[in-house]
């Protein structure tokens, strides 16, 4: 089949995809550029039925959001404050058994948790959190703490990161998020959040991580003042290591925004650069099974139509979602399950129920 493309630039990209030829930067320069946005679909939509034919995947699962307090005060984030502020809040084990009694008969089977790094909670409590929720909820995936926490754990507990991720393991961590990534590049990292841990060892934690035996997503922050080369060079620093480890699971690109941010002069993005950043992630990450469409970032309508531009999965149900509400997210803040069914079968995709591993729930 011949595809007819308005951006002509966009023919040389399409044999490549056709011939399994992985992109290059060059490439990826051109996928941002192009005014194309239905060509850049048709092409994304090319890997993405590939791989996943008409299936969209979603996810029955609980956020906890365990503490807000947090030393990184990262530029770009509503969510992290000081103790002193009277939004600060730090979950007791208490209140982490109550948030889940509350929602024990609903059919929940993974557990979102991170938080902000907060000086006060010791390593003991990350492994009571841990086999709290597992006690609880002995069915459900914990998907829990980002490179960022990792680290700081293991820089409290005094302990090895190695030794710091198989502790966190046997007291029930079963995968991990893929925060903490933003942009994978140290001009935006001291710029935005100088506090944070480097690209270099974000990539070094999630090389460990996968290595013994933990899966994890990755997550790229857009829409703030990174430039097309510092998105292009995150996607292929993951894909590199994807190479290597074949420890990824899904991406997820994150649309950055900016109320009660320190970075509020930035306008929201808009549906095209969405779009845009789903379908070049799923063109450059062709080492990468799933692309989210994280709905409560982009808007549930917008997720559904992302089902066509290279997205396989909406993430979840949530139902508390904190951080980018607080910064100005206008989306639900959580969907019933039938809300879920709807929005992918009306996108034209069959819904299929996933646990964290992505095997389909019947
Ligand atoms: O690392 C913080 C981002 C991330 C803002 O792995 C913001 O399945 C936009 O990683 N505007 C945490 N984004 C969320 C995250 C995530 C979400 C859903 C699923 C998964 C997964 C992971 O949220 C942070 C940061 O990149 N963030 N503040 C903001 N103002
Ligand atoms: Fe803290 Fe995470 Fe917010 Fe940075 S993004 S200030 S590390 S909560």
């Amino acid at each position: 089949m011949k595809v007819l493309f308005l951006d002509k630039k966009l023919e040389n990209i399409y044999l490549k995809i056709i011939n399994k030829t992985r992109l290059s930067t060059k490439d990826g320069i051109i996928l941002f550029n192009t005014f194309d946005l239905t060509g850049l679909g048709i092409l994304a939509d090319i890997v993405r039925k590939k791989i996943h034919n008409n299936k969209a995947y979603y996810i029955y699962n609980q956020h906890l959001n365990y503490t807000n307090i947090c030393k990184n005060k990262c530029l770009f984030c509503a969510y992290g404050v000081d103790k002193e502020n009277n939004k600060a809040y730090s979950w007791s084990i208490n209140d982490i058994k109550e948030k889940l009694k509350k929602r024990i008969n609903e059919p929940i089977n993974e557990l979102h948790i991170v938080g902000g790094i907060n000086i006060d909670l010791d390593f003991n409590y990350y492994i009571d959190l841990l086999k709290t929720v597992k006690k609880i909820r002995p069915n459900a995936k914990i998907k829990a703490f980002t490179c960022v926490e990792i680290h700081h754990l293991s820089k409290i507990s005094g302990f090895s990161l190695e030794k710091t991720i198989c502790l966190l393991k046997d007291a029930g961590l079963d995968m991990m998020p893929g925060g903490g990534a933003e942009i994978l590049n140290s001009r935006i990292r001291k710029k935005l959040f100088p506090q944070k841990i480097k690209g270099e060892t974000w990539l070094k934690i999630m090389e460990i991580v996968h290595k013994n035996g933990i899966t994890s997503n990755a997550t790229m922050l857009y829409g703030h003042i990174e430039t097309i080369e510092e998105k292009i060079a995150h996607l292929i620093l993951l894909r590199e290591l994807q190479d290597k480890t074949k420890g990824f699971s899904a991406f997820i690109p994150l649309a950055f925004h900016s109320k009660n941010t320190c970075l509020d002069y930035i306008p929201s993005t808009t549906s095209i650069d969405d779009l845009k950043n789903i379908a070049i992630a799923r063109l450059m990450l062709d080492n990468f099974d799933h692309i989210k469409a994280y709905w409560v970032m982009i808007g549930e309508q917008l997720a559904s139509v992302a089902l066509s531009y290279g997205a396989d999965d909406l993430d979840g149900t949530i139902i508390e979602e904190k951080i980018t509400h607080r910064a100005g997210a206008k989306s639900a803040k959580g969907l019933t399950q039938n809300q879920m069914k709807d929005l992918i079968k009306n996108a034209g995709f069959k819904p299929i129920e996933r646990d964290s591993f992505y095997n389909e729930i019947s």
